[in-house]
């Protein structure tokens, strides 16, 4: 039987949902407006007053928001109440150098919390499981955002951060965790350590996992279903909107409910920002309307993905998302083609290849080329010469199928590729460093 964590938000008519959507919209507006210079000004400068929004209809007359807004707002610009009404901040990793600091109310932390409740109770959560959060504890929402709703849920929480991983599999092992929260790579990671512990998923408790925070395939999730014998639940937010639990995967495991009460989506053109219908695929928006310290409206995450209202066998009317194919600014244009991350992981599980591997894009004499470095599993590991090139012939010839383009396959000796406890580095483009 389904559960929910609660019912009539989730199971809302959508008339009922539209209704609660408006109101908080045009609130949320209004305070943004009062307390936020900059939102006044874009808003001034589109000619967009408060009083225009009279419901979610009128979304569409406001201006978008972009992560360059939030560089150049930084660190206060965008913040909605005073900061002494803030109890927490939490911030992206900046690697590409683009921090983000979030401010959060204790109100801002409980809607979270409410989230990442819904989250643990779809995927089977009850206050008699014990949960087990290894995604990383800090700057990053990861860990703090569903050690809050392991909390709320009562389930008893382990806050092991991510890494350390024989550790984790032993606490595992001895405190019974049925359910593991971390990214799908690191859930991975540990898939593999626990086989090489010489132990079989039948001999682990778990029965669950919460993975999010990067892009990870259809097959990903077979592989780590199959290597900790668990059940494995998609879970999607970012920093700007709170973190993990803007939106969450049910038992019915085709997409995840978006929190529609605290957020609205959009997908739109990335090219031209018209808004698309259901079904297309495009850039995802979110307007937050429960946020207080840091609301943002129609915030352009980049993720491409794709919106369905089609009616959910879990019963919840949330409107769903697909997986994100990956962000915009992830897509590798390989001589004119588009190529995503995905794509190849996707054929590499299909080949019955292990998800370790790293792209590498460079420019030679002015055309692209792409290597792709794939770990051999112990079992396909050969020290005949023919052996490995009819491999990677083989396996580029597949790659050809999916993408339309020829890579270049290198087949590297098993545990090769650096493991990640977080989100996984799977792209290096050399490109960048020559233009
Ligand atoms: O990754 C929040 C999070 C933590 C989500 C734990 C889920 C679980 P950021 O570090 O700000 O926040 O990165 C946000 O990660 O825009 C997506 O590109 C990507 N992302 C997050 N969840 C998924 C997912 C956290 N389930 C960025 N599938 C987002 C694909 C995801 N991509």
């Amino acid at each position: 039987m389904e559960r929910y964590w609660n019912q009539e938000i989730e199971c809302a008519s959508r008339e009922d949902m539209k209704k609660l959507q408006d109101e908080r919209l045009v609130a949320q507006v209004k305070h943004v407006y009062e307390n936020v210079k900059y939102y006044r000004d874009l808003m001034d400068e589109k000619g967009v007053k408060p009083e225009d929004i009279k419901s979610t209809d009128d979304l569409h007359k406001l201006p978008f928001l972009s992560k360059a807004d939030l560089r150049d707002a930084y660190p206060y610009g965008l913040l909605a109440t005073p900061l002494s009404e803030c109890v927490r901040i939490h911030s992206t990793s900046g690697t590409t150098g683009r921090r983000v600091v979030a401010f959060y109310t204790q109100h801002d932390i409980d809607i979270w919390d409410e989230c990442c409740a819904r989250a643990i109770t779809a995927a089977g959560g009850t206050k008699d499981d014990v949960c087990q959060v290894a995604y990383g504890f800090g700057l990053f929402t990861g860990g703090a955002g569903l050690n809050g709703g392991s909390h709320k849920v009562g389930c008893l929480t382990l806050p092991m951060s991510s890494g350390n991983t024989e550790r984790q599999i032993q606490f595992m092992r001895d405190l019974n965790s049925t359910i593991l929260c971390c990214t799908p790579s690191y859930a991975a990671y540990i898939g593999e350590t626990v086989h090489e512990m010489g132990l079989t998923p039948e001999e682990l408790p778990l029965k669950a996992g919460i993975f999010g925070a990067e892009p990870w395939t259809e097959e990903m999730r077979r592989s780590i279903e199959k290597s900790l014998g668990i059940k494995a639940y998609d879970i999607y937010g970012l920093t700007e909107t709170s973190g993990p639990g803007v939106a969450f995967e049910c038992s019915e495991q085709t997409g995840m409910h978006i929190n529609e009460d605290n957020f609205i989506p959009e997908i739109i053109n990335p090219d031209t920002g018209e808004v698309l219908p259901e079904g297309e695929v495009g850039e995802l928006v979110f307007t937050s309307i429960t946020k207080e310290a840091f609301p943002l409206l129609r915030y352009r995450t980049r993720d491409l993905c794709v919106l369905s209202r089609k009616k959910c066998s879990c019963g919840r009317t949330l409107i769903k998302m697909a997986k994100p194919m990956g962000r915009s600014d992830d897509m590798l244009i390989i001589r004119g083609v588009n190529v995503f991350p995905s794509q190849i992981e996707t054929v590499l599980i299909e080949q019955g290849y292990s998800p370790n591997y790293l792209i590498e894009v460079d420019r030679v004499n002015n055309t692209d080329t792409i290597d792709i470095n794939v770990e051999m599993n112990p079992d396909q590991f050969s020290d005949k010469v023919g052996d490995l090139q009819d491999k990677e012939r083989q396996l580029a010839g597949a790659m050809k199928t999916m993408l339309g383009i020829n890579p270049k396959v290198h087949l590297v000796s098993p545990k090769s590729i650096t493991r990640s406890e977080g989100k996984a580095v799977r792209v290096i483009d050399k490109r960048k460093l020559h233009d």
